[in-house]
């Protein structure tokens, strides 16, 4: 099992109902909503389709645990995605029975596809308590020095992408996306990295994308006469399924 995380408003749901809005055009990996999940990712993913809006904001307790299926359309390999969700900030809403249920959920992954948003570095000590959470458990359970894979993802980098040639970098070079995304870290966040108990590997992402017009780079999402923030259809999605990808194949390797 995968395990996707993030903050609140990291946009897990968004590159969820992308995801499967998707699906179709990725020609190695059939991305399908597990059973479970099917009717939560449908009436989200109707939302962008039909009303050009984002899902709705996750509150306190509304969240769904959203889990896919990958399957590589060659090998007929599959892995298993699952969301975990912690609305806000830990200490302030969870007890500690579920805290410690949440950190149990992580340790146990194959590993972690950690998303962060640009804008709220203030979540990012709590994250870095939460990593070191996991690897005390794994200590305890005895896991050893095993470095597990974490795909450290920055989301919504379509409003933060100058030109074309930076989106070129990035899409062709995984230094590029290293040296965008942890240079943007707090230095909190960045030491727990930087232990070998990870192996990590740094990834740009944007469900809504972006899209290049006669060498132009345009935006796909668009802000209307109220002030939301709508989506359209004309970008293409960064990274919307190699995070999972890298994570099944470093996994893989190691056992
Ligand atoms: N520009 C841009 N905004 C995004 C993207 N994904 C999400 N957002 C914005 O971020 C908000 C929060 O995303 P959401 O998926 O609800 O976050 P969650 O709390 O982690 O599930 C959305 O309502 C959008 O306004 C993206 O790829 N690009
Ligand atoms: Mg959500």
């Amino acid at each position: 099992m995968i395990a996707l995380w993030g903050p609140s408003r990291s946009g897990k749901t968004a590159l969820l109902s992308y995801l499967f809005i998707r699906a179709d055009t990725n020609p190695r990996w059939k991305v399908s909503a597990t059973p479970e999940s099917w009717e939560a990712v449908r009436n989200r993913s109707a939302r962008i389709r039909k009303r050009n809006e984002f899902p709705e904001g996750t509150t306190e307790g509304n969240e769904l645990s959203i889990s896919y299926t990958f399957e590589d359309r060659e090998t007929r390999e599959t892995f298993r995605l699952e969301t975990k969700d912690r609305a806000g900030v830990r200490s302030e809403r969870m007890s500690e029975k579920e805290d410690a249920e949440f950190i149990q959920s992580l340790a146990a992954a194959a590993g972690i596809v950690l998303l962060l948003n640009h804008d709220t570095v203030q979540y990012e000590n709590d994250v870095a308590q939460t990593l070191s959470q996991v690897k005390l458990q794994w200590q305890a359970e005895g896991a050893g020095k095993r470095p597990r894979p974490l795909a450290v993802c920055m989301s919504k980098v379509d409003e933060l992408i100058r030109g074309p040639e930076e989106l070129k970098r990035l899409r062709d070079s995984d230094e590029e996306q290293e040296r965008f995304v942890s240079g943007r870290l707090s230095a909190a966040l960045r030491a727990p990295l930087a232990e070998d108990d990870f192996t990590v590997k740094y990834f740009a992402v944007s469900s809504v994308g972006l899209e290049l017009s006669h060498g132009l780079l345009q935006k796909s999402v668009f802000y209307d006469e109220r002030l939301w923030l709508r989506t359209t259809d004309r970008g293409t999605p960064m990274n919307l399924v190699e995070p999972f990808v890298w994570i099944f194949k470093t996994s893989e390797k190691r056992t």
